[in-house]
Formats: structure tokens, C-alpha cells, sequence
């Protein structure tokens, strides 16, 4: 595909830009970390209401096939700094650190006379660079009464970590910026990430609320390769009572395990008013599960309904965050040139084959909310199924700001699909490859997805998935051993080799 033919100018955007007077836009990104698209109403309103979240949907574009080259966060965050792949930004795995050397969008914006500033979940080790104004999370960062890393060195801020992150933000685009320039800011959540603390107005939010259960939260993983069934990350296995779900006993002292030192971990950076709110929450529930008793699938079913209601409530407060910055934008006028984009750095399980977290190339994993804004430049209320990814991020802000895209940068502006316009050649197959060993114990897989089939190669045992999400969206079954699907299996595998050929992935060896 020549990607130059992607690449669109200030000078050729059409007449309903002139809005803009040569004024060049302002780029606002909301990013939050495992935030599952079915866990925003505009996407699936069976779970929670995610009003402002939802706004973008109403006033911009909504895209339902979204992905991610390798679900992980350091990863995500490298991919959407760079323009590129894992295995040429140097970011693998969450162990690796950035090289803050390399080009990336803030510092081509930055160069070109804008202002930038990031607040919030960094995660990529080295200190961030091509940012006038930053202060971040160290590592994954703690929800309540959070550290956060300065240029000057490290300080504690008193509060809950999306409230504050919203905060840093805001003060920023009022007092801290340079009027003269445009901006790009960058509000980075923790938020929805495990152990799932809501805020102290939150804690109540969805009490004696039912859940509707995935299908497949009971999965056996028949019909598939082999590292489905040998993961860690299933609700009934491997999400822990205490840290994970707030499920401390009643009546006796807590284990002093490893559950429990990750607990406190977390509740011990609370004030004592703070722990007075939370324990006035969940002591109640804790005693009324001591009594239920519940064993086998209902003792799963309850730690779903647990799961769920911590992790809707931490993105309440998303939510609001959301709310409190397109409030401002309204208010201050420059919503009208501003383009805003909500995105997480992945998809995220919650309870899909019996799930938490995300890694895989399947769908909830690979998947991830994008919503985005452009007043007089994106089609309000437009829903866009074209496969785009985090990998275009970077050249979507650098196009919306008129300048050139490097030739090494290996997205495409979704610029035109804003407008409605699908460009003929845009991709109709997507590369995924997914690096890390340990946490979870996801096996070392690389694979392609099209509208129609995912095919992946899980290299570590050799072993081949290939699921048609048109019969079964669930993914299930993997069809790649029947005979009628032959034909798709030697054509996606093709495609999956013409694929690293042109993204320049080199050989994977079996480990
Ligand atoms: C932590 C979590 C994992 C999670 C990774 C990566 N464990 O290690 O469940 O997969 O982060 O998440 S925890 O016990 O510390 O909560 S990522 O989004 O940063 O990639
Ligand atoms: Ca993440």
C-alpha cells in the first residue's frame, strides 16, 4: 500500500475547515490503562453509563475495530510515542525501557511550535522527553495519595490518582501553557487498572447491582490450541480475594500471605479518613460473604459480580475526568479546535472466557476504545469499522497539525475515515504480535486479523489457532485443522508472511 497517499494537508481539507482560519489545531489525548470497550456505553450499554465518554461518541467518531500490535501496556504506550511496531521502537515487553532518543510525535510537535504536556500512567522507565511540561506515575503508579515523578524529582500528592491526574490537566491548559502556541496534552489514567481502588465517592456505586454474565465466563478451552487452557488469568483460579476483589476475612486475622502484603500495599497509602470510607464499604459485603459460604461456580459467579463493580466504579471516575475536560474545552472556546481522542492502551477481559487482564490477539484483548473528536473535521456521530490501531495515532495528531509524517513511521492518518471516507487501500489486515513471558503465562504468539478470521501462531509450541469471528464471535473454536478451511489457512498465512516482510519483524524463534 503507499502510505504517502494517506498523508493529507491543512491545504486539502475541505471547505468546512475554514473554521479554522490557519489556526493550527489543539490535540488533547485521554488515554486510561485496560479499559474494555464493553465498559463504555457507547459501545456496549449493558454494563455501565458512561456519559461524557459517550459525548465523543455523539459529537465525533466512534471506531469499532480499533487494535492494538501488542496488548500490553509499556508496549501500547511505545507503539502510540513512535509509529511502530515493538520489535523497532525497542519496547517488547513491560520490562524493556523506552529509548527517549528516538522521534517520536510530542517532539515533531513540539519542534513545529507546539506546546506539549503529559500527566499521568507513563510506565515506560526512562524519563519522558519532547514534553515542555511532565509528571507522571513512577511504574504503575499507586490510586490513592499517589508519588509522581517531576523533572525536579519525586512528590506525594494527597488525593485519588484520576481525580489529581484530571487536576495536573487542567491546571496546565489554564495556568501553566503558553497561550501563543497550540497544545498537545496528554491525560493518562491508571484507572481501570488492577487492584481496581475506586474513589472514595464511588465506593457505593452500583450496591446491589446484578451484572448480566458473559456466555463464556464458564470456558473449559476445548477446541483450541493449548495456551488457552494454560494461563493464569481466570477469575476463578488466579484473581486473589484480598488484593484483587477487597475480600478480607471477618471474624478471624488475614493470612499474612502474599495476597495480603499486596493488599496492603495499596489500602496502607490511605489516610485514616480514607480507610475509614473504604472499610465502612466493604466490611459489610466481606461479613455477608463470610456467611454465604458460596463454593465452586457460584463462589466464581460472586467474584465476577466483585470484579465488576470495583472496576465500574474506577472508571466512573474516568468518566468524570472526561466530563471535567470537555466541560472546560466548552467553556473556554476551544473545543472548537481541538481534537480529542479517548483511547486505552489495550482491550481488557471482563469475564470473557472466564477472564481478567488481556495479552491475547482475541478479540477483547486486541481491541480497544477509540473515540475522537475534530469539530467541522470528523463526522459527528459517524460509527467507523474500519481497522485502525494505536500504531496510527501519531500520524493522525501530525497530519491534523499539517506537517509531514516520517516515511518510517508505520500507521496511517485516520484523519479521512473522521470525515466518513475509508481511502481505497486502507488495511484489510492487521499484524499482532505479543512478547512477554511470565505474568499470566500468555504463550509467545504472533498472528493476523482481518474483518472476518483471526489466524495465530503461538511459536513457542508451535501450535496454530485460525477462528471465523463471522460464525463464531466468541472465538471458541479454532477451525485450523478442518479441511474446509484450508484454502483461508494457506491465504492468511500468506498474508501473515507478506505482512512481516513489510513491517520488517524479524524471525521468531521457537523458545
Ligand atoms: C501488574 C498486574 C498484572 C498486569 C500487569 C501488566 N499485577 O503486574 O495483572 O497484567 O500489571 O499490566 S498486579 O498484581 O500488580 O496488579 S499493564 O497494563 O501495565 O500491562
Ligand atoms: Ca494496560
Amino acid at each position: 500500500m503507499n502510505r504517502r497517499r494517506f498523508v493529507t494537508t491543512l491545504g486539502a481539507i475541505p471547505a468546512a475547515a475554514s473554521a479554522f482560519q490557519g489556526r493550527r489545531p489543539n490535540i488533547l489525548l485521554i488515554f486510561s490503562d485496560d479499559h474494555a470497550y464493553q465498559a463504555i456505553s457507547a459501545y456496549d450499554g449493558r454494563l455501565n453509563h458512561t456519559p461524557n465518554i459517550d459525548r465523543l461518541a455523539r459529537e465525533g467518531v466512534r471506531f469499532d475495530n480499533a487494535l492494538v500490535t501488542n496488548s500490553i501496556c509499556a508496549p501500547s504506550r511505545a507503539v502510540v510515542l513512535t509509529g511502530k511496531y515493538s520489535h523497532l521502537n525497542g519496547v517488547l515487553d513491560n520490562r524493556q525501557t523506552f529509548d527517549g532518543a528516538q522521534p517520536t510525535f510530542p517532539k515533531i510537535l513540539r519542534q513545529a511550535g507546539y506546546q506539549t504536556a503529559l500527566f499521568g500512567k507513563w510506565h515506560l522507565k526512562s524519563n519522558p522527553t519532547g514534553f515542555d511540561v511532565w509528571e507522571v506515575l513512577p511504574g504503575q503508579g499507586s490510586y490513592y495519595n499517589p508519588d509522581f515523578l517531576t523533572p525536579e524529582g519525586s512528590k506525594r500528592r494527597e488525593g485519588y490518582v484520576t481525580d489529581l491526574i484530571t487536576s495536573l490537566t487542567l491546571d496546565w491548559l489554564e495556568n501553566g501553557r503558553d497561550r501563543s502556541k497550540p497544545f498537545m496534552v496528554m491525560c493518562q489514567h491508571k484507572a481501570p487498572h488492577r487492584n481496581w481502588m475506586p474513589a472514595p465517592s464511588k465506593l457505593h456505586l452500583y450496591d446491589g447491582v446484578t451484572f448480566p454474565e458473559p456466555p463464556n465466563l464458564f470456558d473449559n478451552y476445548e477446541h483450541r490450541a493449548t495456551p488457552a487452557r494454560k494461563q493464569s488469568m481466570e477469575i476463578d483460579r488466579h484473581m486473589t480475594l484480598m488484593a484483587d476483589l477487597k475480600i478480607l476475612p471477618t471474624g478471624a486475622a488475614p493470612p499474612q500471605d502474599a495476597d495480603y502484603r499486596r493488599y496492603l500495599g495499596e489500602y496502607g497509602r490511605m489516610n485514616e479518613a480514607q480507610k475509614r470510607v473504604w472499610d465502612a464499604a466493604y466490611r459489610p459485603r466481606n461479613e455477608a460473604f463470610t456467611r454465604a459460604n458460596l463454593q465452586g461456580r457460584d463462589l466464581v459467579r460472586y467474584k465476577y459480580q466483585r470484579y465488576l463493580q470495583d472496576y465500574l466504579r474506577c472508571i466512573a471516575s474516568v468518566d468524570d475526568s472526561a466530563g471535567r475536560i470537555l466541560n472546560w474545552l466548552d467553556a473556554t472556546g476551544e473545543a472548537e479546535n481541538t481534537l480529542v481522542v479517548y483511547t486505552s492502551d489495550q482491550g481488557f477481559y471482563l469475564g470473557e472466557h472466564g477472564w481478567f487482564d488481556k495479552r491475547w490477539i482475541y478479540e477483547e484483548s486486541i481491541r480497544t476504545p477509540m473515540l475522537a473528536r475534530f469539530p467541522g473535521r470528523a463526522r459527528a456521530g459517524y460509527v467507523c469499522e474500519s481497522m485502525v490501531a494505536n500504531l496510527d495515532l501519531p500520524e493522525t495528531f501530525l497530519d491534523a497539525a499539517g506537517l509531514r509524517v516520517p516515511a518510517d513511521m508505520q500507521g496511517h492518518s485516520f484523519l479521512p475515515l473522521l470525515r466518513g471516507e475509508t481511502p481505497s487501500g486502507w488495511r484489510q489486515s492487521f499484524y499482532y504480535h505479543y512478547y512477554e513471558r511470565g505474568e499470566h503465562d500468555v504463550a509467545l504468539h504472533y498472528g493476523v486479523r482481518t474483518d472476518h478470521y483471526t489466524l495465530a501462531h503461538y511459536y513457542s509450541t508451535g501450535e496454530w489457532e485460525l477462528f471465523d469471528r463471522m460464525k463464531d464471535p466468541h472465538q471458541m473454536r479454532s477451525v485450523y485443522a478442518e479441511a474446509s478451511y484450508a484454502d483461508v489457512v494457506k491465504n492468511l498465512k500468506a498474508e501473515l508472511t507478506r505482512l512481516q516482510h513489510e513491517l520488517r519483524v524479524p524471525d521468531s524463534k521457537p523458545i
